[in-house]
């Protein structure tokens, strides 16, 4: 028999990308998704809408969440839903609180009552991490030579949306350890890709990217000029990409790398948590250098403005993963380096806008 599966958040990058694996492995897939009056909310699952059952609801709705699980008695619930920016967590802190630690809450309760033999993987994040990292010294000159956080580096969450999601992490654990629930939390490092939300940060760049290339050769833009805000060239101007924090951080992987951890977690006999990464960091500048090469731009400095109205009141300025563990236990290893994976959204972007413009233009004939 086929197994059962409920995706949370289906609509979101990772729901999206776990829809389509899930479907691969032959599961009868549902996936969450939340009242919108906005059409175009599913854009991500399009092609795949009429193989997989959508249902209604709020996970923030515990009458919501414990209907659901009662009624289909999944298998197994992969909880991805989550208002997922850490920026906005600081401008909605109440809310986040709810949708990101009430939401796994009211899951995990649901399954406790009703489904106890639902398998339940929960959306844990580096962001527990905040601050914190376990340090690699030279035991001779007792020097750092390397930095990194695995599941035994302590949390030390830097802003509500981390606060909330160490909420639903430590209740897992208790619903683990305390009701024997097959529930466990992977802890994922910054995982993107060409479907990644429009306000982080590697998605705001390659999106700014594919716009400005195709303005750049409609206009045929040779040695543009700059002035504080804009690019100039001839009698046209492109406004300049504005950021934050260009300083920090990431380990950044690929989200279609990352959902199959998701699910290879929640196969073993009992279960756990554990870190999924690369175990590279970059920072948000190497990422610029390397999203502009893509475009043969060797030095971006002169396209962006740094706005400190993108500064968040905390910052996590440092993020490497190890994932010894994973690739022990689950035999889990990335298969996307950094360069593929800006460059594959680089491309995605170029290509995105050209099409856009183009069925424009046939609109317009
Ligand atoms: P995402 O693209 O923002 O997707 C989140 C999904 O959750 C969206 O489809 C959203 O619905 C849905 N959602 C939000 N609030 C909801 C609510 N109250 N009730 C029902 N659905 C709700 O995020 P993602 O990058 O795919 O991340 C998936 C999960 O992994 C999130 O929990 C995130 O916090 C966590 N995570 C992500 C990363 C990463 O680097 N991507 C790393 C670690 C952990 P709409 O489509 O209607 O907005
Ligand atoms: O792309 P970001 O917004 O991602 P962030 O804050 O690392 O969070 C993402 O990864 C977490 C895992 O570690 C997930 F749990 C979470 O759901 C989300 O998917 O920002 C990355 C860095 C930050 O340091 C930020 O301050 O980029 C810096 N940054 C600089 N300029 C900016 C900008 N971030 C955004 N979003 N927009 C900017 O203009």
């Amino acid at each position: 028999m086929k197994k059962k599966a409920l995706v949370t958040g289906v609509a979101g990058q990772d729901g999206s990308y776990l829809a389509e694996l899930l479907l691969e492995k032959g599961y009868e897939v549902h996936g969450l998704v939340r009242r919108t009056s906005n059409e175009n909310a599913t854009y991500r699952i399009d092609h795949i809408k009429d193989r997989i059952n959508l249902i209604e609801g709020e996970v923030s709705d515990s009458g919501s969440v414990y209907s659901i699980v009662e009624e289909y008695k999944f298998d197994e619930i992969y909880n991805l839903a989550a208002q997922s920016h850490v920026g906005t967590s600081f401008k909605q802190p109440d809310y986040t609180m709810q949708v990101d630690a009430l939401g796994p809450l009211h899951f995990l309760e649901a399954i406790r009552r009703y489904s106890p033999k639902t398998r339940f993987y929960q959306a844990s994040t580096s962001e527990l991490f905040g601050k914190n990292f376990t340090e690699v010294r030279e035991a001779w000159e007792d020097m750092v030579v390397d930095r990194y956080q695995d599941e035994n580096t302590e949390f030390m969450p830097q802003s509500p949306y981390a606060v909330a999601k160490l909420a639903a992490h430590n209740l897992v654990r208790i619903y683990r350890e305390g009701y024997g629930l097959h529930a466990g939390c992977g802890i994922l490092f910054n995982h993107e890709s060409e479907r990644r939300g429009e306000n982080f940060v590697t998605r705001k760049i390659t999106k700014w990217l594919g716009e400005y290339k195709v303005w750049a050769e409609t206009h045929g833009v040779v040695n543009p000029t700059f002035s504080e805000d804009y690019i100039h060239y001839e009698n046209e101007s492109f406004p300049k990409l504005r950021l934050g924090n260009i300083k920090a951080c990431r380990d950044w992987g690929h989200a279609q790398d990352y959902v199959e951890a998701m699910w290879l977690m929640t196969q073993q006999d009992s279960a756990d948590d554990y870190v999924i990464s690369t175990g590279e960091t970059y920072s948000v500048h190497d990422f610029l250098t390397e999203a502009f090469n893509v475009i043969s731009i060797s030095d971006y400095d002169q396209y962006i403005v740094i706005d400190p109205k993108f500064y968040r009141p905390a910052e996590v300025e440092y993020l490497k993963g190890r994932s010894d563990k994973a690739k022990e236990v689950l035999g889990w290893s990335p298969k996307i380096s950094f360069k593929e994976l800006v460059k594959r959204m680089v491309w995605s972007d170029i290509n995105g806008k050209k099409e856009k413009v183009h069925k424009l233009q046939k609109e317009e004939l």
